[in-house]
């Protein structure tokens, strides 16, 4: 049995040359609350369909990693509370357990690309923590290491946004503003960080990749920065001075490791309350509209390119 399983509609799609979304699971198992987790998930297929292309949610379900869950499977994940967060490293260790497992940016960038699939969409990606903790996701070198364009509403604010923003450079990760000039800040439209890549339209991007992977045989990632949608963004000051407030208390609390970025996203959401969840939803389902539209032009120009 092979430890990888593509479900068949997306392998069909894959031949076919159809256009795939690959989307994670850890913002279902750990990122957002019960239920609106599960609705989330259901509506971000949901848009990346009506978009044109098809979702690829990926997770780990009884050890086996499962590129395109069944929504029995997203609902198991979603519900139950012994599922482990795999970034990239962990994959390994839940295939020999057993597991079922969520899988964070980094999981679902190596699984999406081993199974041929260049286009993640997510919230925001993990980074470099503030403070001196080293605390660094796997996020970043993995999205240095596979040719998957990542559709995210920039790094997550609980971030040192701007060593995170140098980190990538220094990973040769290319950081694409599309119709925006700023690096955005999650669940706030701008960190103030400026960006030196415009891009807009999707197909500027895809142009780009393309470029990136065929012509340069640059083997990385890119990262697509999309804004918050305006109606439901929140002001960076407010989220500012929730997240000093969530720092302090998480290092009260001696929290750290696998469980901070979830502890502080929870953290700063019981401070603002549900427009947190509005905005994260928002700018979720916004990165999945905009990685369907990158997914379709990039295999537009790929064919216009084979003949
Ligand atoms: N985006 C969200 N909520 C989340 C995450 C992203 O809106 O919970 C998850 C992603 O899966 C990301 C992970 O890869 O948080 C980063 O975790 P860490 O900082 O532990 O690497
Ligand atoms: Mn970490």
């Amino acid at each position: 049995m092979e430890v990888i399983s593509v479900r068949d509609d997306i392998r069909a799609a894959l031949a076919g040359g159809h256009p795939i979304v690959a989307l994670e699971s850890s913002v279902i198992a750990h990122g957002l609350p019960a239920p609106v987790n599960l609705s989330v998930a259901h509506s971000l297929e949901q848009v990346v369909r009506e978009a044109g292309a098809i979702p690829a949610t990926i997770g780990v379900v009884e050890g086996r990693i499962r590129v395109g869950l069944e929504p029995d499977e997203i609902e198991r994940l979603g519900t139950s509370d012994d599922v482990l967060k795999c970034a990239a490293g962990d994959l390994g260790w839940a295939v020999a357990r057993g597991a079922d497992g969520a899988t964070t940016v980094s999981a679902t960038v190596f699984a999406a690309a081993s199974a041929g699939i260049d286009v993640v969409a997510t919230g925001g990606i993990g980074g470099v923590h503030r403070g001196d903790a080293g605390d660094v996701s796997a996020d970043l070198p993995t999205l240095a290491q596979y040719p998957v364009a990542v559709v995210a509403a920039g790094a997550k604010s609980i971030l040192d946004l701007p060593r995170t923003l140098e980190a990538l450079e220094t990973l040769s990760v290319p950081v694409v503003g599309l119709r925006t000039r700023q690096f955005p800040a999650f669940y706030a439209r701008s960190s103030g960080l400026a960006l030196d890549k415009y891009a807009e339209e999707p197909k500027d991007i895809a142009r780009f990749c393309l470029i990136r992977w065929h012509q340069l045989a640059q083997q990385g990632g890119v990262l697509v920065a999309c804004p918050c949608p305006e109606e439901q963004a929140l002001e960076p000051a407010e989220v500012e001075e929730a997240t000093t407030r969530a720092l302090r208390d998480a290092a009260a609390q001696g929290v750290s490791g696998k469980p901070l970025t979830p502890w502080l996203l929870a953290a700063v959401t019981e401070t603002l309350g549900p427009r947190t969840i509005a905005a994260n939803h928002a700018l979720l389902l916004n990165n999945a509209r905009v990685g369907a539209g990158v997914a379709s032009a990039l295999r537009q120009l790929s064919t216009a390119r084979d003949h």
